[in-house]
């Protein structure tokens, strides 16, 4: 935790799910000096976390809700000289924001769900690491700060009715490594989790809204938390600077693969 303390960390869909629980977890690791910048599109959502992280562990952390839409390279221009100064200083960024539309199978896969997963999940992701390595690479040592990226196991195991969403995970996968080699004469940190079935609002955002479907994906599972993955995330973030947990992959105890998921019958 005094690994952590004074750091600034930006966490990308902090509305909800994994982003929501990660921005909880890093307050309550460090609850004296963090500012955690929380962002995602749903403005009142987010406010609503800042306070009740505040509410939970006392105005020692400073949490600054900013509406973001990652998928819009125009907000993320101005995103870093928008905040005010005391944000900027950037430590981590922790690349969540992500979603999955639809199990459409080729060739029935509507275009425009192809587009914002796409947008999101990889452009989006792209142009957020871009924005704060400008930030991290100012400082000596060729540059220091974390970039924690949040894949899938649907990017190392692609599965019918995931295309698109399994494409753009494989493609956050190879990114990552890039970048990884591209900075290795530098601090900068670039890390890799990637989770099995958390349940979240992912699946409901995946039926567009039809939570009834949503729940069956979990039916007769036991699914991760999204506790269970901020944990992680806090937790690589934490390790002494030398230490890289360059890649890991987090399934719940039933689950052996993105198809192979125990169920209680
Ligand atoms: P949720 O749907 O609960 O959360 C997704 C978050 O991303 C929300 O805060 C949402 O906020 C945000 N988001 C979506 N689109 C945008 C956008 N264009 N700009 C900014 N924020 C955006 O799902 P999870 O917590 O499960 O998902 C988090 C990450 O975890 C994703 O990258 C997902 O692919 C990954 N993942 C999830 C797994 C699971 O089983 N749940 C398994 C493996 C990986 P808002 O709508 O307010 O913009
Ligand atoms: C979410 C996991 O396998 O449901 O990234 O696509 S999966």
């Amino acid at each position: 935790a005094k690994r952590l303390e004074g750091k600034t960390i930006v966490i990308t869909g902090a509305s909800s799910g994994i982003g929501r629980s990660t921005a909880f977890e890093f307050a309550r690791t460090s609850p004296k000096s963090l500012k955690l910048v929380l962002t995602a599109r749903r403005a009142e959502t987010l406010r609503q976390v800042a306070d009740d992280i505040v509410k939970e562990v006392g105005d020692g952390v400073k949490v600054l809700p900013v509406k973001l839409d990652v998928s819009n390279p125009e907000e993320i221009r101005g995103f870093v000289a928008g905040l005010p100064e005391e944000f900027r200083d950037i430590d981590v960024l922790v690349n969540n924001a992500g979603l999955v539309k639809g199990v459409a199978r080729a060739p029935e896969i509507a275009e425009a769900d192809m587009n914002v997963m796409f947008a999101t999940n990889v452009t989006g992701l792209i142009n957020m690491t871009q924005a704060v390595l400008a930030v991290f690479l100012k400082r000596p040592d060729g540059g220091r700060g974390d970039i924690i990226n949040v894949g899938s196991i649907a990017g190392r195991e692609p599965y019918p009715g995931g295309g698109i969403y399994c494409a753009t995970k494989a493609a956050v996968r190879s990114f990552t490594e890039s970048l990884r080699k591209e900075l290795v004469a530098s601090r900068v940190r670039v890390l890799e989790i990637d989770p099995g079935q958390v349940e979240t609002e992912f699946s409901v955002v995946r039926f567009y809204g039809d939570k009834s479907k949503a729940d069956a994906v979990y039916a007769g599972c036991e699914p991760l938390t999204p506790d269970d993955i901020a944990e992680v995330v806090v937790f690589v973030a934490g390790r002494r600077e030398n230490v890289v947990v360059a890649d890991t992959l987090v399934f719940p105890n039933h689950q052996a693969s993105a198809l192979i998921m125990h169920r209680k019958s």
